[in-house]
């Protein structure tokens, strides 16, 4: 009986937690309506620029419009270094082909990638050392943090303000701040904005 009390507090506890992980992505795949999966190990390269896997941008495969799986993003021990592991869902054993799209969170575009591959049950698709390239264009423009589509002042100032944690005016576009695309916003940032300005 106890047991039993036990393990349905456990499903009761771990249920909502199952509701914030599926609401966290932009993409959902409902990975139980699927009997075969494949492996990706998926980069992401933008304008010809490997992007650093993270929340940043979302990856995730799809057979025509429907989802078949989002890829999460795994730190290989001891380092910082990350990686995309994206799991690929079909109800086909082979032969469906399988598209790929990234969702940029600091603008909330979806753009579509060039590459697509023909689904396998339990192929694998690149490696953790050797990722598949995944390539598309960046819908960032690189140093404006404001989003007016111009580099400017503004955005050196937002960038300090944002460096310095201070308010400012507009919301600040994270990833158009990254400048040398390593996942973080740090004076390199910031030294590779000013440079852009000074050499105007
Ligand atoms: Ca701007
Ligand atoms: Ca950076």
């Amino acid at each position: 009986m106890n047991k039993i009390r036990i393990w349905s507090w456990l499903v009761c506890l771990m249920l909502p937690i199952c509701y914030v992980q599926a609401q966290d992505t932009h993409w959902q795949c409902d990975i139980y309506s699927y009997q075969y999966d494949m492996t990706v190990y998926p980069e992401l390269q933008l304008d010809g620029q490997t992007i650093k896997a993270s929340a940043n941008y979302e990856l995730a495969a799809f057979c025509g419009e429907e989802c078949r799986g989002v890829a999460t993003v795994e730190i290989i021990p001891g380092t910082d270094k990350t990686y995309y592991y994206l799991r690929v869902r079909s109800n086909a054993s082979e032969g469906e082909t399988i598209t790929f799209k990234f969702y940029h969170t600091a603008t909330r575009q979806e753009v579509t990638l060039n590459e697509s591959i023909t689904f396998e049950s339990q192929a694998m698709q690149g490696l953790p050392s050797e990722p598949y390239a995944l390539t598309g264009e960046n819908t960032v423009m690189l140093g404006d943090v404001n989003g007016d589509g111009k580099i400017t002042n503004v955005d050196f100032m937002g960038m300090m303000n944002y460096l310095l944690r201070r308010s400012m005016s507009f919301s600040f576009l994270e990833a158009a701040a990254d400048l040398n695309s390593d996942g973080k916003i740090t004076n390199v940032d910031f030294m590779k904005l000013m440079n852009i300005l000074l050499r105007r």
